[in-house]
C-alpha cells in the first residue's frame, strides 16, 4: 500500500508541534508541563475516586448494550456527549478541565469524544499513528485526555506511546492492511525509530493520561478476559481552526470563543443513543472521517 505524508494537502495546515502550558498553572506542576512538552504525554493523573468511577462504569455498562443493539460497534461511540447527559457530564468534569486549562489557557473547547472499548476476544488493535494526521485542523494544538473507565493493563491492551515522537510532527504513514485488524486506517511503520522505547500507559480506572496530537501511539489486541474501556476526549483552544465541518460537535467548556467558529452543544436532557445510518446524523460523517472502519466486525 502507498505511503502518504499528509492526509489533507489541500488544506495547507500548520503542522508544527506547539509546546503548551500557562505561566501560573493551578493543578499541574511546571515540571509536569515540561514533561508533557518534552515527552509528548503525561500519566497517570487521578480524576475520579473509586466510588465515582464505579458509578461512571455502571453508567457505561448500561449504555454499551444500547449502542450495540442500535448497530454501533464498540469503537464507534463518537461524540455521544451531544445526546447523552452522562457522557457530557464526564467530558465537562471540572477536574479534567482544570488540567486542560493549565495546558491550553482560559478557553477550553472539547472538540470530540470517542470511546475505545476493547472487548475480550474482539481481536482489534490500534496501529501506531498520530492523531493530527487524521484531523482536518490547523494549528495542531490538541491535547487528548484518555480516561480509564476500566483498569487498563498490558494484558487488555493498554495504549502505548513513543516518547519524544511528537517533535517530528507529521511522520509518513501507510494505509493499514486488513490483516492488521486496525480500528483506524493509518499505520506508521517502524514507529520506534521516531523516539524512545514504547511506554505502556497502564492506568487504574479513574485515572487519565494525556497525549499530544503528534505523539505516536497505538495499542495491542486485548489478550485478557477483561474489557478495556477508555474515553478519549480531545481538547483545544479557540486559536485552532477546523475544516470539513469538524467544528460542529464541540462544547465550549471554559472561557469563550471570540471567533464564533466552534459549536457549543448544550447539556443533553436525557440519554439518547444516536441512530445509526441516518444520513442526517453528523455521527456518521464523523465516524467516516475519523477513519473508524465503519461496518467492520469490530
Ligand atoms: O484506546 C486506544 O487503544 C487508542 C486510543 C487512541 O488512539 C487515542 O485516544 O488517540
Amino acid at each position: 500500500m502507498s505511503q502518504h505524508l499528509d492526509a489533507y494537502p489541500e488544506l495547507e495546515r500548520d503542522l508544527k508541534f506547539y509546546p503548551l502550558g500557562v505561566k501560573n498553572p493551578t493543578v499541574l506542576s511546571p515540571v509536569q508541563i515540561d514533561r508533557y512538552n518534552d515527552q509528548g504525554y503525561l500519566f497517570p493523573i487521578r480524576v475520579f475516586d473509586d466510588r465515582e468511577i464505579v458509578e461512571i462504569r455502571e453508567y457505561f455498562d448500561a449504555l454499551l448494550p444500547r449502542a450495540l443493539a442500535a448497530g454501533w460497534n464498540s469503537y464507534e461511540m463518537i461524540n455521544w456527549h451531544k445526546t447523552c447527559r452522562g457522557v457530557y457530564d464526564v467530558v465537562t468534569n471540572s477536574r479534567i478541565l482544570d488540567v486542560m486549562q493549565d495546558l491550553l489557557g482560559d478557553t477550553v473547547i472539547l472538540r470530540h469524544s470517542h470511546f475505545f472499548v476493547k472487548l475480550p476476544g474482539d481481536g482489534k488493535r490500534v496501529s501506531w499513528h498520530q492523531d493530527s494526521s487524521y484531523w482536518p485542523l490547523s494549528r495542531s494544538k490538541v491535547v487528548s485526555a484518555w480516561l480509564a473507565i476500566d483498569d487498563s493493563t498490558i494484558e487488555n491492551g493498554a495504549m502505548q506511546v513513543i516518547p519524544g515522537s511528537h517533535k517530528a510532527a507529521q511522520i509518513a504513514f501507510h494505509d493499514s492492511e486488513p490483516e492488521e485488524n486496525n480500528v483506524l486506517s493509518q499505520t506508521v511503520r517502524d514507529a520506534d525509530r521516531y523516539g524512545d522505547a514504547p511506554v505502556p500507559l497502564v492506568l487504574k480506572a479513574g485515572e487519565m493520561s494525556l497525549h499530544s496530537d503528534w505523539t505516536l501511539h497505538g495499542s495491542d489486541v486485548n489478550q485478557s478476559e477483561q474489557r478495556r474501556c477508555g474515553l478519549a476526549m480531545r481538547f483545544l483552544s479557540s486559536d485552532v481552526q477546523a475544516y470539513n465541518g469538524w467544528n460542529a460537535h464541540s462544547v465550549i467548556c471554559r472561557g469563550q470563543d471570540p471567533t464564533g467558529h466552534w459549536a457549543d452543544h448544550a447539556r443533553p436532557t436525557g440519554e439518547q443513543v444516536p441512530v445509526k445510518d441516518n444520513p442526517e446524523s453528523s455521527m456518521n460523517d464523523l465516524v467516516n472521517s475519523t477513519g473508524v472502519a465503519v461496518g467492520s466486525a469490530d
